[in-house]
């Protein structure tokens, strides 16, 4: 790829929020900077319980009265499509503001989240006019059916790691389906959505039905959660976060809530593998990519044996070969790390599991780059126990822990985790393992000789345990934003 790259101070970004198809301004305390370089981009206005008010009453508003919910579906999916178009055709201008603010590199907004965005928005297009409801079977002289209708406004809370697509996860069906909706941006990363609800109005979204509201989880998060017109909550974070949001939507409904949580997610390799060096490419990508920033980071490595010291060394090699370049650089494939306190953490979880006696085999250190971005090398850790928080604790950060197995069935009871439950990797020429990996892990993905999503939109995503509640994606992050209505009709 050629020509990407660019110049941040060039990039006119759009501050506020995004009201009736409006930017909103106002008194602007939250500092925006640039994981890439460390400057203040902008200043951010917050806003509180009244904003939020008038950013749901508004979606309410324009929900009921713009024929959104009760057009032909067809015509909603026509301006989906449109909007997918759209996104593409200005995909230059988002995938700045994207990398400008954020820890994903040109390269891969331009080459992955963009695509992946417009993608999705044409799937769920998809099923505007496809998901209906039943009919029962009863006494001739009755008709009984269930129909689905949307909860008039939804709302969506998204989190810093990938600011457009994570976003487009839960305002776009929300909106496929026939609702309103107001989306809550990290405070970390809140431009290029504003651009996003830009395209859909032009593509013919009514103005008003998608608003975008600035601020901090506390203030305005909190009030998204409560608010008593919203009907149902979608958000993407922290497990303890995840835990305040169903509280709050609980306190203030009950109201339904999605939530896509953390996770500590193991990898196993068994020493049937066909190739070492296939196999380290997968393992380092899954804890590397986003610099591991990720919901389902492959941070845990439990490995045969008999290929673990093959597959190691191939992996410290591939530590050694990162490059740490501004996110604007063209050339950029390697993140930064979203902020110096989540750096930070990272540092401390990885100096706590050393002292309490983990063997370092290759350090996660800060790296030196021209522009002065926040950046940590790839770091791996032998760890001894399951006691390790390196191995309980999920890092968000590029460090992989490891621990060495010698039975199958001390493998599998290695990979369970006390919390979490995201998503599992098990790589292995072996079928029967496969399938017992398949059948007995406590995941909601499993991956076989693989690790990552595809571009198979069809396929849901979402955890178990502490790692969350619903999916994302699919046909069921589709109709978890209907609500099943029962009707039954007597012939006189
Ligand atoms: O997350 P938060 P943070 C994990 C990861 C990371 C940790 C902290 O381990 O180290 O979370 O990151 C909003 N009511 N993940 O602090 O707090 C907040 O403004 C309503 C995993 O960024 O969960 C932001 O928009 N909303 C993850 C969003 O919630 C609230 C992605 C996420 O913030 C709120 C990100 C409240 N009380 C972090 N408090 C994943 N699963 O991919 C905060 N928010």
């Amino acid at each position: 790829m050629s020509n990407l790259g660019f110049r941040p101070e060039d990039v006119a970004l759009p501050v506020g929020h995004f009201l009736a198809g409006k930017l909103v301004s106002g008194k602007a305390d939250i500092v925006v900077t640039s994981p890439g370089n460390g400057h203040i981009l902008a200043h951010l206005p917050e806003a509180g319980g009244d904003l939020v008010d008038e950013a749901a009453q508004t979606a309410a508003r324009v929900q009921r009265q713009s024929g959104w919910a009760d057009c032909a579906p067809r015509e909603r999916a026509k301006i989906l499509r449109r909007w997918a178009d759209l996104v593409e055709r200005n995909a230059m201008e988002l995938a700045r503001l994207e990398t400008v603010c954020s820890t994903r590199p040109i390269a891969q907004t331009v080459g992955w989240d963009i695509p992946f965005l417009a993608e999705g928005i044409r799937f769920f297009s998809e099923y505007c006019d496809k998901v209906g409801g039943d009919v029962a079977t009863t006494a001739t002289n009755l008709l009984g059916m269930t129909v689905y209708e949307p909860y008039g406004v939804t709302g969506a809370i998204a989190p810093w790691n990938f600011p457009l697509v994570m976003a487009s996860w839960k305002v776009v069906p929300a909106l496929a389906a026939g609702n309103g909706t107001v989306l809550k941006p990290s405070e970390m990363t809140p431009f290029s959505v504003v651009r996003l609800a830009e395209l859909a109005i032009e593509a013919g979204l009514p103005a008003g039905l998608f608003n975008v509201v600035q601020g901090s989880g506390i203030a305005t998060g909190e009030a998204i959660c409560r608010h008593p017109a919203i009907g149902k909550i979608s958000f993407t974070g922290s497990t303890r976060t995840g835990i305040a949001v169903m509280k709050a939507a609980a306190e203030s409904g009950p109201k339904p809530v999605t939530l896509e949580l953390g996770g500590k997610s193991p990898q196993m390799v068994f020493d049937d593998i066909p190739s070492v060096d296939d196999v380290a490419d997968r393992i380092f990508r899954a804890f590397t990519g986003n610099a591991g920033q990720v919901c389902v980071t492959g941070s845990r490595l439990i490995v045969q044996r008999g290929v673990a010291e093959a597959l190691i060394s191939a992996l410290v090699a591939r530590c050694g070969q990162v490059k740490a370049l501004a996110p604007w650089d063209e050339n950029s494939l390697y993140s930064p790390i979203i902020s110096e306190s989540q750096a930070n953490h990272i540092l401390a979880l990885v100096q706590g599991s050393v002292h309490s006696g983990a063997q370092e085999l290759v350090a996660c250190k800060r790296m030196n780059t021209q522009t002065g971005g926040i950046f940590l090398s790839p770091g791996m850790v032998m760890v001894q126990n399951s006691e390790c928080p390196l191995w309980h604790e999920e890092v968000f950060g590029p460090v992989l822990a490891i621990q060495v197995f010698d039975e199958d069935d001390q493998a599998f009871a290695l990979a369970e985790h006390p919390v979490y439950g995201l998503a599992a990797g098990v790589h292995t020429a072996s079928l029967p393992r496969a399938m017992r990996a398949i059948r007995t892990l406590k995941a909601g993905t499993v991956w076989v000789n693989r690790y990552g999503r595809s571009s198979d939109f069809v396929i849901p995503t979402g955890g178990f345990g502490g790692s969350g509640i619903g999916k994302d994606l699919g046909r069921q992050a589709f109709e978890a934003n209907l609500r099943l209505k029962s009707v039954l009709m007597a012939a006189e």
